[in-house]
């Protein structure tokens, strides 16, 4: 990604812009290969027509546009299911909040979620989730459900059992596909039907053919009731890193339209290093499409004028990404009460908390020239502008892995204290 930076700044020089845009596709889409981007299709062709026109202020304006939309895009989910399956607790996990915390929905053993409740995610506040009343109470009406619940600006419906779905469920499945949206089953719980098998069968338990046989009974269990090719997942909300949950995480990235990915996949959950990965290449991206702007911007005339990476934006930035893998201060201070560890102790082993040796480390500004000079000494030296972008690139760039660092340290910290 670096070398496609650094050559962009010597196509750009070079007017090569037919080698750039060449370039940029596979570049872009190496990045984005896991989880996808925040590009629709359609921007990625414009954008790749900008630059082999050599349309730099263009490509910089398409870049900007879906950056922004990107940031500020909306997401609602809706969570339906029965009373008792475990929606409030999927959506409390979801917005990685544990039970107890003030803001969390309410989870019991008796009804407790009567009507339709939103819940705004404590970060990122353009996200809501929708716990919705159960199927199978008497004021379910399949034909009404949906207005109802005001889904016309739900993105996509999560429809939760603990045991079999309803034929109301598959009614509601059938409507939300009509109205033109995606829907998932989830199956919750499946920990203690692991747990239940063992005890009563200790001899013949078998882990992945008890899950199977669960997999197999909802299917058949959706196709009776006319729900053709479901996508289930089995999950426990006690612990999402086990069972289908990654998975879904996966679907729902694919499938969700460019802009909305960034916002989802932020929200995710630290529950393993794949999930901290997915993060990191959503954030990866956005570096990598700054830097093509910034650098758009250094070649054209009278618009030279890049936003630099002083210290209070350094600053900002390392506390933006420390927010982003659940590393801001509320959160160490958390963790460090279920880690039983003095929170000294464990600030001691974060190495994101040490801005100022960060900032102190000049390898950012030694990085940047290097890139630069290798590229463009031809051309006589490289404008301070296309340095400046490119030190925004590469501070950007060694914060995210530190954050991303310190995450994974963390989690092991946390499996090791889980598995104890
Ligand atoms: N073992 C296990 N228990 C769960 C799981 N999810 C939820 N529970 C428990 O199931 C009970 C009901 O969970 P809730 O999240 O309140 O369920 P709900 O669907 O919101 O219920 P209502 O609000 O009444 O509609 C609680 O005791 C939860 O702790 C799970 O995945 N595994
Ligand atoms: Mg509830």
């Amino acid at each position: 990604m670096d070398q496609f930076i650094s050559a962009f700044l010597k196509g750009a020089s070079e007017n090569n812009f037919h080698q750039l845009a060449k370039e940029f596709l596979p570049q872009y889409s190496a990045l984005i290969s896991k989880a996808g981007g925040m590009l629709s299709p359609d921007t990625l062709s414009t954008i790749h027509k900008a630059f082999q026109e050599g349309k730099l202020s263009d490509v910089m304006s398409h870049i900007q546009e879906a950056i922004s939309a990107a940031e500020n895009a909306v997401l609602e989910v809706a969570v339906i299911g029965e009373s008792g399956t475990g929606k409030s607790s999927f959506i409390n996990a979801l917005r990685g909040l544990s039970h107890e915390s003030e803001e969390s929905a309410d989870v019991g053993t008796v009804e407790t979620t009567m009507c339709r409740t939103p819940y705004q995610h404590p970060k990122y506040l353009n996200v809501i989730f929708w716990d919705l009343p159960g199927t199978r109470t008497p004021n379910f009406y399949p034909d009404t459900y949906l207005d109802k619940v005001g889904f016309a600006n739900c993105d996509f419906f999560i429809i939760i059992s603990s045991s079999r779905f309803s034929l109301n469920d598959a009614l509601l499945a059938q409507k939300i596909k009509d109205a033109g949206k995606k829907f998932y089953f989830v199956r919750t719980k499946v920990d203690s039907d692991l747990y239940s098998e063992e005890k009563t069968k200790p001899t013949t338990f078998k882990k992945e053919e008890v899950l199977q046989r669960i997999r197999d009974y909802c299917l058949a269990n959706l196709n009776n009731i006319g729900v053709t090719e479901p996508h289930i997942f089995l999950i426990s909300n006690f612990d999402l890193d086990a069972f289908d949950f990654p998975k879904l995480e996966e679907t729902l990235l694919k499938e969700l339209p460019g802009h909305k990915r960034h916002m989802f996949a932020m929200l995710l959950p630290n529950i393993s290093d794949a999930s901290i990965e997915i993060k990191k290449h959503f954030l990866q991206e956005k570096i990598f499409l700054e830097a093509l702007k910034s650098s758009a911007v250094s070649f054209i005339p009278w618009m030279t004028f890049i936003s630099g990476f002083d210290l209070p934006q350094q600053e900002k930035c390392l506390k933006e990404y420390r927010s982003y893998f659940g590393l801001d201060d509320k959160s160490i201070e958390e963790i460090a009460e279920k880690l039983d560890t003095p929170l000294e102790d464990i600030k001691g082993q974060l190495k994101c908390l040490d801005f100022w040796s960060r900032v102190k480390d000049d390898s950012i500004i030694a990085q940047a020239r290097s890139a630069v000079e290798a590229f463009c000494a031809l051309k006589g030296g490289p404008a301070s502008s296309v340095i400046q972008a490119l030190k925004v690139y590469c501070g950007h760039t060694q914060f995210l892995n530190i954050v991303v660092e310190d995450a994974k340290h963390l989690l092991r910290k946390m499996e090791t204290v889980n598995a104890a």
